[in-house]
């Protein structure tokens, strides 16, 4: 059971104001895009190895016909940042199947040394990072390794005739020791600044073991985020579950990391796209509890990004570009005691942001008790009436009232200037 004896801090102020990020799973997997010698996998792509139980010698193999020509790591950054509005990278620098996407010194299963393109993609893309400004993070997978047989590997669900994986049976610490430890050392020392480290499942590891790779990503660069998923919760913040919303404010620094369609690499038969409505929503309603958002693309094997997710993600990023005051910077906002269907609000001090959904007449906010000083659409600043009043019953009642024009539209914000520092809900009374 998960004891929960401290508030999760990163201490970092960039990260705390991103609150929309880019997750990029990348990896070998990319190759097979859900299906191997025929047999597809109902399971994430990036897990088909372990899903399908592939051999190590024939997975290994992949990486020969790894051929990433259409990757432009300069192109993507700008494109995350400029179109997307994403204010930091998360990248697989190695996923649990074990290969590197960065020239490793001390393992030759790396995009470098084991391909015919002989690119290393992790120097690229921190290249494009710091010219542009974004952070840039780096997802690696310490308790699980399914190329090295003291790592770690998960007995999945979707079995195949495959006997159950022993892992107490593994020289674990040897694993950490000689690949994972100098592996981390490679990533902190070679690729210029790094602003996280997206460890994950960190499956039997001790609090020892978890703390020994902690104290060697602070030794190498201090100011690196630790992720939830280290372990023994010794994180700098929580990592929720995969696509699941906390329903309340949450304290502390947390994110959410999250797909498009439902699997992190590259599967072509996936098409159970989000709509970008629904990442918009859920974007707002993860800046309301006061968390971070962490969207997944999965290139192509050749570092296209799939059509459609481009699409999804320029949608979000056209709402951002147009919104974005009332998304980045933005903290926990209290407990609405009403469950509104045609919208959710967004703070920061003596700012309420109330993001609208759907056509509305006006935007009824009852129990919302706040000195109004001005009320203003965000888009363009063009100012809107409001009246402040209290109801026969005595609740608070706060309404924005909408120009005929702006009555049949839906994914738009209002901004409330207050007096207050935070706007004052008012609990549900008899
Ligand atoms: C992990 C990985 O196994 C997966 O391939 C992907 O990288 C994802 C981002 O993270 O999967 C998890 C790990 C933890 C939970 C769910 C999926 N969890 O705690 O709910």
């Amino acid at each position: 059971m998960k004891k929960i004896d401290r508030i999760p801090d990163t201490g970092q102020q960039w990260y705390k104001d991103a609150k929309y990020g880019l997750f990029i799973h990348w990896g070998l997997y990319a190759i097979l895009a859900g299906e191997y010698k025929g047999q597809k996998t109902d399971h994430i792509s990036e897990w088909i190895m372990n899903t399908l139980n592939i051999p190590v010698e024939e997975y290994e193999k992949l990486a020969g016909e790894f051929c990433p020509e259409r990757f432009c790591a300069d192109g993507l950054v700008r494109m995350a940042k400029e179109s997307w509005g994403m204010k930091y990278i998360v990248f697989t620098s190695k996923h649990h199947e074990g290969f590197a996407m960065y020239h490793s010194k001390c393992s030759p299963y790396n995009v470098v040394d084991a391909t015919p393109c002989g690119r290393d993609i992790l120097k690229e893309l921190a290249d494009a990072c710091h010219k542009y400004g974004m952070k840039l993070g780096l997802y690696y997978s310490q308790a699980q390794d399914w190329h090295e047989p003291d790592g770690y590997m998960a007995n999945t669900m979707m079995e195949n005739e495959k006997p159950p994986v022993d892992n107490d049976a593994r020289d674990f610490q040897h694993y950490l020791d000689n690949k994972v430890k100098p592996q981390l050392k490679e990533l902190l020392t070679g690729y210029g600044e790094i602003s996280l480290i997206w460890f994950d499942t960190p499956m039997g590891m001790t609090r020892e073991q978890s703390m020994e790779c902690i104290s060697l990503v602070k030794s190498l660069q201090p100011d690196c985020i630790i992720s939830g998923r280290i372990g023994n919760q010794l994180g700098d913040y929580t990592t929720t579950g995969d696509n699941f919303i906390p329903r309340l404010p949450f304290d502390g620094d947390w994110e959410l990391p999250a797909t498009l369609n439902d699997t992190w690499g590259y599967n072509k038969d996936d098409n159970n796209w989000k709509e970008p409505e629904q990442i918009i929503r859920t974007l707002v309603k993860i800046c309301s509890r006061g968390g971070n958002y962490l969207l997944n693309a999965g290139p192509r094997a050749d570092g296209s990004i799939p059509e459609k997710s481009v699409e999804i993600l320029n949608a979000v990023g056209q709402y951002l570009h147009e919104n974005g005051e009332g998304i980045y910077e933005t903290q926990k906002l209290g407990i609405y005691p009403y469950e509104l269907d045609w919208g959710e609000f967004t703070g920061k001090p003596h700012r309420m942001f109330i993001h609208v959904f759907k056509p509305c007449k006006g935007l009824g906010m009852m129990n919302l008790s706040a000195n109004v000083k001005k009320a203003y659409l965000l888009r363009d600043g063009s100012e809107l009436a409001y009246k402040v009043e209290e109801t026969c019953e005595g609740d608070s009642m706060v309404t924005v009232e909408l120009p005929q024009g702006l009555r049949k539209q839906a994914y738009y914000c209002v901004c409330l200037e207050i007096e207050e520092e935070w706007p004052v809900f008012e609990p549900l009374r008899g």
